[in-house]
């Protein structure tokens, strides 16, 4: 495999090929031309296309058109280049919320042929520093609010690889010392030579943590981007130009890069960004915007319709949710406040993007959906055998994008015989449709039974006192372990006796008794990590 970058860090640090996935290319559309390079094919490709005056991003402080987007990018890729010395294949980290700065910074960097490696705006700098030092980051990008953990995080680096560090948004910069990527872009030329990179050469290194232990760094190309642009949003989404996109997921979180910049801008669409994004914010930016594309995770939909925050006459017409599983209970609640047809979809950050989802027409309550055209999907067996429909096991993927994790002995974990195995329980049924169990690290066996933990949380979710829930197995010494839930109370609810035997009556009505939680506690929050999904393994310590 060949590589245009002159840095060659991440292209000599790929997984051999033999630990990588299989790679498809079925449909014509995902035939890309050798060079290409994605910030080109999204953002100059907009304003050729003549889209230059339409409205691309909003915010609190300002609106952008396509025009103003591609006019910020090249500033601040001249400046990157010329004053900040970045090299093809550079790794440059970006700091910030979701803000129209934070955009213009990545399409910066990816059009000079940097690798934009975001993160999330709650790290601290313990977690920043594993980051540069895994990356061997050279660049940094921070907004000027969240410069001190940054700026910790590099001085305690190993490697001191982060040689150039920049802000924006300084409330009042004055020979301070430090560089402002802002004020230097004002004086910068609108005109720049885009790099001329491979269609296979890395853009970006998403990080994930998964639910515990050190951070894997996945390496994304030009050529992910624009599959990921091509196959769920062309099949599944279907916006249209017109479409106001609005949401929560970090830009760092790969669902948010896809939901909020990726898939709007491929569109012509618009984007309404949020620096916080709580159900309360979200729905105030729904109505100031008047947003009709909505991405967020099921507890944010269920906050949102049982506090009675949103109705039928908003102006959304499509609801994306994913990160976690949506119960069904949470898909009900949504459509009778809103008459909307949740869309779910399952993706992970290395895949990129959602590979199995289900557009309005097609949703099944309690199932994720079907395979995304250009993606393929089966269960395998412990022993990497194809499993029959019906049968649970090990959901396994294979498309246009795949995990390929930056030098980590964890690939050879997820990938078996070409697969992409994600680390999920699933059952494929005679409709290929994909249902949910669980993360296959979180199946409570209880007395001999395998019991799916969010099985268990559906249904108590639809038990009247409860708010939010989380099941877990505890260790115990007759059944091995026993089901264990914890329950947030909705606000007025007391916990007591009869509310905890209340709830597993309810269950016990339902489901097959063995599978009712023997302990419940009741908290006031569940630990959620920065994605929005439940950390279960803090609930079983
Ligand atoms: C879980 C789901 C059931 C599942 C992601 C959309 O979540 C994303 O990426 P992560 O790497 O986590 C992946 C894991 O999260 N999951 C995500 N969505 C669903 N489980 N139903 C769902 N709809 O365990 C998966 O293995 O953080 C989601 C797009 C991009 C993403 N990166």
């Amino acid at each position: 495999m060949k590589t245009a970058h002159l840095d060659t860090f991440v292209h000599d640090n790929v997984p051999p090929i033999e630990l990588q996935p299989e790679f498809i290319f079925e449909l014509p559309e995902l035939e890309f031309p050798s060079e290409m390079n994605c910030a080109v094919e999204l953002l100059d490709q907009a304003i050729s296309k003549g889209f230059g005056e339409r409205i691309c991003i909003q915010c609190d402080r300002l609106t952008w058109t396509y025009q103003d987007l591609l006019d910020q990018a090249n500033q601040m890729a001249n400046v990157l280049k010329n004053e900040l010395h970045l090299t093809a294949g550079n790794r440059v980290l970006l700091r910030s919320a979701n803000t129209p700065e934070m955009v213009a910074a990545w399409f910066a960097v990816v059009k000079a042929g940097g690798i934009a490696v975001a993160t999330m705006p709650l790290l601290r700098s313990l977690e920043l520093k594993q980051i540069i030092d895994k990356a061997q980051v050279s660049h940094a990008i921070c907004d000027h609010a969240l410069k001190d953990e940054l700026l910790n995080a590099q001085k305690e680096c190993e490697s001191k690889s982060l040689v150039h560090v920049s802000f924006f948004n300084a409330q009042d910069s004055h020979q301070d010392g430090l560089h402002h990527l802002d004020l230097a872009a004002k004086s910068a030329s609108k005109a720049f030579e885009n790099f001329a990179s491979l269609a296979t050469d890395c853009c970006i290194l998403a990080f994930t943590s998964g639910t515990t232990g050190v951070p894997k760094a996945t390496i994304h190309s030009h050529r992910d981007v624009m599959s990921i642009c091509t196959c769920w949003p062309h099949y599944v989404l279907k916006p249209q130009a017109s479409d106001v996109f609005i949401g929560s997921p970090p830009i760092a979180f790969t669902f948010g890069l896809g939901g909020l910049i990726l898939f709007p801008m491929r569109f012509g669409a618009s984007v309404a960004l949020l620096e916080k994004a709580s159900p309360k914010d979200l729905l105030k930016g729904i109505k100031k915007y008047k947003a009709t594309v909505l991405f967020t995770a099921p507890t944010s939909y269920r906050q949102l319709a049982l506090e009675g925050l949103i109705d039928k006459g908003s102006s959304l017409r499509k609801c994306v949710s994913a990160g976690e599983a949506l119960p069904g209970p949470t898909r009900t609640l949504w459509k009778e406040a809103t008459g909307i047809e949740i869309i779910d979809g399952i993706g992970t950050t290395e895949m990129l993007h959602i590979f199995i989802s289900a557009n309005e027409d097609e949703a099944l309550p309690g199932a994720t959906g079907k395979i995304v055209k250009g993606y393929r999907a089966c269960i395998l067996d412990d022993e990497g055998k194809e499993l029959p429909a019906g049968e649970i096991g090990h959901l396994a993927v294979k498309g246009p994008t795949g995990c390929r994790y930056l030098s980590d002995d964890r690939q050879a974990k997820y990938i078996k015989n070409g697969w992409n195995v994600t680390g999920d329980a699933y059952l494929m049924d005679e409709n290929g449709y994909f249902h949910y169990q669980s993360r296959t690290d979180d199946m409570i066996i209880s007395s001999g039974y395998n019991i799916a933990g969010p099985e268990i949380e559906t249904c108590i979710l639809t038990h009247p006192s409860v708010g939010e829930c989380a099941v877990v197995g505890e260790p115990d010494d007759a059944r091995g372990a026993i089901v264990k839930a914890f329950v947030v109370l909705k606000a007025g609810v007391s916990p007591d006796a009869s509310i905890t035997k209340s709830i597993q009556d309810h269950v016990k009505a339902q489901l097959a008794p063995y599978k009712y939680p023997r302990k419940i506690e009741f908290v006031q929050s569940l630990p959620r990590t920065e994605t929005g999904k439940i950390q279960r393994f803090k609930l079983r310590q």
